[in-house]
């Protein structure tokens, strides 16, 4: 059984953290092509099997990658080292459920737990033509501390292995509303936030990092400055069919 009670559980650990500040508007950054604004939440079937190869793209012509569903284990095998208010939670420990629905999360669980430098979420998929002009958005929210994600703070690389690279210039996310370590459960409802600049697919295997490459401490053992994130959405495809294999496995801890 998942951990539950986080926020409850901070609030008597921490009377105050922080304040809720507002650092910024809630309008998305601009784009060369913009995507109409969404709050939908998609929802996917549940599955058997614990990799489930997913191709459909909605009647937008958007691409759908869950971040729940992506590898949290590094390329050792280790899981990845997620960090929280106090101590942390690995691999797939960093997936949290959207328990009441009011935090707008697609497919109903996001990936929280970034807040160490050098720790990357990695969205790996293919695509059946190479295809310029594609529009990136982010599903992200914030706790403990309202931010305005950067390139200089947080990389998103789009087929960029360079370790030391700032990524795409997306212009900047602001996220405000941030729950405190006393909201009793609150979680700040999730909210698109789309780069500034389109990206360029490759035929076959593409990958896009979101990569914490700060380490400017949150409070706590929080090391470092990150969204928490629920999906990424590509659209303006082209008419080139995306997939990705689900790491349906991630959730098993939320299942009865
Ligand atoms: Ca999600």
């Amino acid at each position: 059984m998942k951990k539950l009670g986080k926020f409850a559980l901070l609030s008597l650990m921490l009377p105050i953290v922080a304040s809720c500040q507002k650092t910024g508007s809630e309008t998305s950054s601009s784009s060369s092509k913009p995507v109409q604004p969404s709050e939908s939440v998609p929802s996917t079937p549940k599955d058997s099997s614990e990799e489930k190869e997913s191709s459909n793209t909605d009647a937008d012509d958007t691409f759908v990658i869950e971040a729940e569903y992506t590898d949290l284990y590094e390329a050792d095998g280790t899981p990845k080292a997620g960090h929280g208010y106090s101590g942390g939670a690995d691999g797939a420990d960093m997936v949290q459920k959207d328990e009441d629905g009011s935090a707008k999360a697609s497919n109903g669980y996001w990936v929280g737990y970034l807040y160490n430098k050098g720790l990357s979420l990695n969205f790996v998929f293919n695509s059946t033509k190479a295809v310029t002009g594609v529009t990136l958005t982010l599903r992200l929210s914030c706790e403990i501390k309202d931010m305005e994600l950067t390139p200089d703070l947080w990389a998103v690389r789009v087929n960029d292995s360079d370790s030391s690279s700032r990524g795409i210039e997306y212009g900047s996310f602001s996220l405000a509303g941030a729950s405190t370590s006393d909201s009793d459960n609150y979680v700040r409802p999730f909210t698109d936030r789309t780069s500034a600049v389109t990206i360029d697919l490759v035929e076959g295997k593409n990958e896009i990092d979101l990569v914490t490459i700060n380490d400017i401490t949150m409070g706590g053992t929080m090391y470092a400055t990150a969204p928490m994130v629920d999906c990424i959405k590509l659209s303006h495809l082209s008419g080139s069919s995306l997939s990705y294999t689900k790491h349906e496995e991630n959730l098993a801890a939320f299942e009865e």
